[in-house]
């Protein structure tokens, strides 16, 4: 398998994350999205990473598809239950974390991609609001080790991708607002397959 894309994007982390939680041996090929666009289209018609590219050839795209091709790989050993009311609240969990993580990188894109002049800065303040509301509930979440299950779980590797984004792109939005979150990523970093996927550029 390869995985295009470089692990700065938080859904390209939690795939790679979520491969070596599994074990999984997976080739990387870190194309940018800002330099590399025409290597990325060629692979994904919509020019995004992640992509994973199996063994044959097969393309999938989109790391919630991706990790629902992962996770049938790994069985048991998946991060999110197959079924019922545990995988209702993993995927709950999974969603505020994708979709905070979203806002946020729609907020890094308007505020910091846009030419100087252009920012719409009431949107930029509402999307950075819509990140801090989801990352917020998160955080209420968390009472314990992990957020869901009381063990790991792909709410918390997808939560940590995207914690750990924005603390590097976007610090002010975090700042000190989530302490239990930030916690959680310090521990989950600690693990070598998670922390291994950090982006170190
Ligand atoms: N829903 C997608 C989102 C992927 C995404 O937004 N990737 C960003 C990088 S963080 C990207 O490729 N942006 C380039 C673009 O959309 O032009 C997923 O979960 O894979």
């Amino acid at each position: 398998m390869q995985l295009i894309g470089r692990t700065l994007s938080p859904f390209v982390r939690r795939v790679a994350a979520t491969l070596a939680v599994y074990g999984l041996a997976c080739e990387s090929l870190p194309l940018s999205t800002v330099t590399d666009g025409d290597a990325i289209r060629q692979r994904n018609p919509l020019g995004r990473v992640p992509a994973l590219i199996l063994d044959d050839g097969e393309v999938l795209v989109d790391s919630a598809a991706i990790l629902d091709h992962l996770d049938e790989l790994a069985g048991d050993a998946a991060l999110t239950p197959r079924l019922g009311a545990e995988r209702r609240q993993v995927l709950r969990a999974v969603m505020l974390g994708v979709g905070a993580t979203e806002k946020a990188v729609a907020a890094y894109y308007e505020g910091q991609r846009r030419p100087e002049g252009l920012v719409w800065a009431e949107g930029l303040a509402n999307l950075e609001a819509q990140a801090q509301a989801g990352f917020g509930a998160l955080e209420a979440m968390l009472t314990g080790e992990h957020l869901c299950l009381g063990r790991l779980t792909q709410a918390d590797v997808t939560a940590v991708c995207g914690h750990d984004f924005v603390a590097r792109v976007m610090p002010g939005l975090l700042e000190g607002r989530f302490p239990r979150l930030t916690a959680l990523s310090a521990r989950l970093n600690a693990d070598p397959r998670i922390g291994g996927t950090a982006f170190r550029g």
